[in-house]
């Protein structure tokens, strides 16, 4: 079985959100066209406290972009965004949803940033993603979503890691950086993962 992983398509994102990534709205449609070529489809949701220790806003004498040690970790500190129940949260009005048969929340441990869908940063907790995948006999993931360089990445690691086929589709994600990006494709790469457009699924 196939499954397409929206990952943090979300309000605060998708420019005129706190954390925009640039034209992350381009992938919306994209998005849209390739869920009915899927057996399953699950998204993903960043979902912090108003406290969470990724937010700059939480360290004293920090700016937003610069790095700290947070659980023996390094972490960039993000401007304020996806505070549980705030309309950055949401999934953006234009992502269709109603395929969707489930939603993983991730980041909501104050002390831990979480950028994979299956992990935390520190892989310590599971979301329980993988037991779900694997419980509906999904063997090939195909990954979406925001943002290329962070959660698209480190949930694409993961899933090599339980074993999934795993396939990114390029052109259905956007990165905050580019050359993060570029780093990020050589490692995903040089660890089996495949990179596709989505015309290769949708012609
Ligand atoms: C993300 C930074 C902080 C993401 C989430 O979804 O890529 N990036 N939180
Ligand atoms: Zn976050």
């Amino acid at each position: 079985m196939k499954a397409l992983l929206l990952i943090d398509i979300q309000n605060d994102f998708i420019p005129g959100g706190a954390l925009a990534v640039p034209e992350g709205d381009a992938i919306l449609p994209i998005v849209n066209a390739l869920q009915p070529h899927f057996d399953l489809v699950v998204a993903t949701q960043d979902w912090h406290p108003a406290d969470h220790k990724s937010f700059a806003s939480q360290h004293a004498v920090k700016q937003v972009f610069e790095t700290t040690q947070l659980q023996g970790l390094e972490q960039v500190l993000w401007p304020d965004h996806c505070v549980q129940g705030t309309p950055g949260a949401e999934f953006s009005p234009a992502l269709e949803m109603n395929r969707v048969e489930a939603i993983f929340r991730k980041g909501t441990d104050p002390e831990i940033d979480s950028y994979s869908g299956f992990f935390d940063n520190g892989h310590l907790k599971s979301t329980a993603l993988a037991d779900y995948l694997k419980g509906k006999q999904v063997t090939e993931v195909y990954l979406v979503g925001l943002a290329a360089d962070y959660c698209v990445y480190f949930t694409a690691l993961d899933a090599i890691k339980e074993g999934f086929t795993t396939y990114f589709i390029e052109d259905a994600t956007r990165a905050i950086n580019a050359d993060g990006f570029a780093k990020a494709k050589a490692d995903m790469q040089a660890k089996g993962g495949r990179f596709l457009q989505s015309i290769d699924i949708l012609d």
